[in-house]
């Protein structure tokens, strides 16, 4: 429960936890060791690791690289049960909750959960949403499901609340990294009023005064990945720092 409780205090901190996706296909070596580095002087509350399709990256080595540099948590992102690494502070345990493909539901989980047992991962339970948001993204096409309508708020709430039920302890409502449009506010506020657990909202978001609206909405975890991938964007990262953490003071 370390790092679920490190998410839970950095949330009754700062109002909301920042977290970066790092993707092993993406970044090199070099640029590695600067982005991360430019991550923890800005603000950034942790890593997400993990891909939906690895072509080039190796995951174990790239894993390694990322906590020999950083001391902040580094939490698996698998896009299949192959991202399953020793050296990774917990694992987001996903459940694509928003799909009626078993495999992705729990078939792939009874493959993970004894290597995960054996590496001692923090597994943390996730209910992953995933919704629909312009063309067919990565996360929606391999989990083989439909994502819930855009404009049906109420599906994705009632979707989040027998995962909740379920005992799952997060809910990730997904809009596919990329994505053309990020989950509406109203989608994350329907989701975020009817849960207990905390939500977060990730995928298609490219500004940090997008990024606060999710917050305001009630996100209580906010994933960026895609737009940091271009340099010219990492200025920008102090500023979803600021935008997410509604409870502490503006730093520029
Ligand atoms: C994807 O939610 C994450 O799984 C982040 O999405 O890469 O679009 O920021 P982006």
């Amino acid at each position: 429960m370390k790092i679920y409780n490190y998410l839970l205090n950095t949330v009754s901190q700062k109002g909301a936890a920042y977290l970066v996706l790092l993707d092993p296909d993406k970044l090199t070596d070099n640029d590695l060791s600067r982005f991360i580095t430019h991550c923890e002087h800005s603000g950034v509350d942790g890593f997400l690791v993990g891909g939906s399709l690895m072509i080039n990256g190796n995951f174990d080595d790239f894993l390694s690289k990322v906590k020999s540099i950083t001391t902040l948590p580094v939490i698996i992102f698998p896009g299949s049960e192959n991202q399953i690494c020793q050296s990774a502070d917990a694992i987001l345990f996903i459940s694509v909750v928003s799909g009626r493909n078993a495999e992705h539901l729990i078939g792939k989980h009874v493959l993970a959960a004894p290597l995960i047992r054996k590496y001692n991962l923090e597994p943390i339970s996730t209910g992953y949403i995933i919704v629909e948001s312009g063309s067919i993204t990565t996360a929606e096409y391999m989990s083989g499901s439909f994502p819930v309508p855009k404009n049906k708020p109420e599906i994705a709430a009632a979707t989040a609340l027998a995962a909740e039920y379920l005992g799952m302890k997060l809910i990730y409502l997904e809009a596919g990294s990329g994505a053309d449009n990020p989950v509406s506010n109203e989608m994350v506020k329907a989701v975020s009023s009817i849960c207990s657990v905390p939500v977060i909202v990730g995928g298609g978001i490219r500004s940090p005064q997008i990024a606060r609206e999710k917050i305001k909405s009630g996100a209580k975890i906010l994933v960026t990945g895609n737009y940091l991938e271009d340099e010219n964007n990492w200025s920008l990262i102090k500023e979803f720092a600021n935008a997410v953490h509604v409870k502490i003071p503006i730093t520029v």
